[in-house]
């Protein structure tokens, strides 16, 4: 296929933008992208697909979200408005595991019908490859059913789905005071049984005081070490535990959230190349005040993705294009930034060299939007101007 009068923003070297430009794909890759003057012979016989100025840019990518679990936190959310704090919610019993309880009782195949819908969503705001996360199991069992119901997502729609083993998400009740007994008895083991069944791409975990401390995690980035898995860590959410540090020292592809990086941290993530996953869903939900350092991580030349965060509690969004909008108004991003943060950063972030920009030799996932300049997806406030997707080179109109 031959995309022709394209508005092409290849995402190389910030937007690369390529006015009347074209695109020839050949099987599920790019062959070639340029302007329409340069187009060479070989490819004008190609059946065409006139964009008529459309802007295409690559597939959008959510790289963190938790769209397998069962039923919502709207209680909660009322909670939070008379004054009650994310934390304080969790400790007392709910949050977090107030999910794991209705997630528990609930089957492989009714995981799966509940997120269908969520990707539903994600889809609708440009999302052609989606990570998603365990955590919400907190048992061998339950972890592993997460896992299958995500893998089972890339069956029923034409998405490819990472999936991130974050069994390391919260202390269940039963292990009440005894982090490290959860770590060794439920993490370790679901996360071998889960690779052994070649159900993971990385391990995740909550590095804060309510969730896990990096010594309690140590033993679980050196098994995911042995198992030569990448890592990725919540941290510096609500506090600073200096996780972004570790993780760094893990080679880790991301650190997430990040509303109380120290300088140290931004070092640490910058000689580490790890990615800087921006999270403005959960910042807004919870209304939280300190904003990511994104000065001084963008002056520190980190990467930066902007992802969903897609969860029942401190995220319920489902909407690429409006985690961008937030990103540039709550913090200030660029939108070229926000839009490299949702194609080439968030490749990164799940360490897929093949995709998030438009060149030759790339997996062929872009989106045509009824828009004519890229800032146009960060600028409007929960539009989805999508007009046609393009799947490994199949299109999706
Ligand atoms: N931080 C988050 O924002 C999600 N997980 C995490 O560690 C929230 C998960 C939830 O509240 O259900
Ligand atoms: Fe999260």
């Amino acid at each position: 296929m031959l995309l022709t009068h394209a508005t092409l923003a290849t995402m190389t070297g910030g937007y690369g933008l390529i006015r009347d430009a074209a695109v020839a794909l050949d099987g599920d890759r790019i062959a070639w992208a340029g302007p329409m003057a340069d187009l060479p012979t070989a490819f004008r016989t190609l059946p065409e697909h006139a964009c008529q100025g459309r802007l295409v840019t690559p597939g959008l990518i959510d790289c963190h979200t938790h769209a397998i679990h069962a039923g919502h936190r709207a209680a909660e959310f009322e909670l939070r408005l008379q004054g009650a704090s994310y934390a304080q919610i969790a400790q007392a019993g709910g949050g977090i595991l107030s999910t794991v309880t209705a997630t528990r009782a609930a089957s492989q195949d009714q995981l799966l019908a509940l997120a269908l819908p969520r990707i539903d969503q994600l889809i609708a705001s440009g999302a052609t490859t989606v990570e998603v996360k365990s955590g919400y199991g907190l048992t061998i069992e339950d972890e592993l059913k997460m896992l299958r119901a995500a893998r089972e997502i890339a069956l029923h729609r034409p998405v490819t789905v990472k999936t991130t083993h974050l069994a390391a998400h919260a202390v269940p009740p039963e292990f009440t005071g005894d982090a490290k007994g959860y770590i060794e008895k439920v993490a370790l083991p679901s996360l071998r049984a889960a690779h052994a069944e070649g159900l993971v791409d990385a391990v995740d975990a909550f590095c804060e005081t309510i969730a896990f401390s990096t010594a309690d995690l140590a033993p679980l980035f050196a098994e995911a070490r042995a198992l030569d898995l990448p890592v990725k860590l919540h941290a510096e959410q609500l506090t600073d535990q200096q996780g972004a540090a570790f993780a760094a020292r893990h080679q880790a592809l991301s650190a997430d959230h990040l509303e109380y990086l120290s300088p140290d941290g931004i070092a640490a993530m910058a000689a580490a190349g790890t990615v800087a996953v921006i999270l403005p869903g959960a910042f807004y939900t919870l209304r939280e005040t300190q904003a990511p350092p994104i000065q001084a991580l963008r002056a520190a030349q980190v990467p930066m993705a902007v992802a969903t965060d897609l969860n029942p509690g401190s995220s319920p969004l489902a909407s690429l294009t409006l985690a961008m909008n937030l990103a540039c108004t709550l913090f200030r991003l660029t939108p070229e930034e926000a839009l490299l943060g949702t194609t080439a950063h968030a490749a990164r972030a799940l360490g897929l060299a093949d995709r998030g920009r438009i060149a030759p030799g790339l997996r062929a996932d872009l989106c045509i939007w009824e828009a004519d300049h890229p800032a146009e997806l960060s600028y409007r406030i929960g539009a989805t101007p999508l007009h046609a997707r393009i799947y490994g080179g199949r299109l999706d109109a």
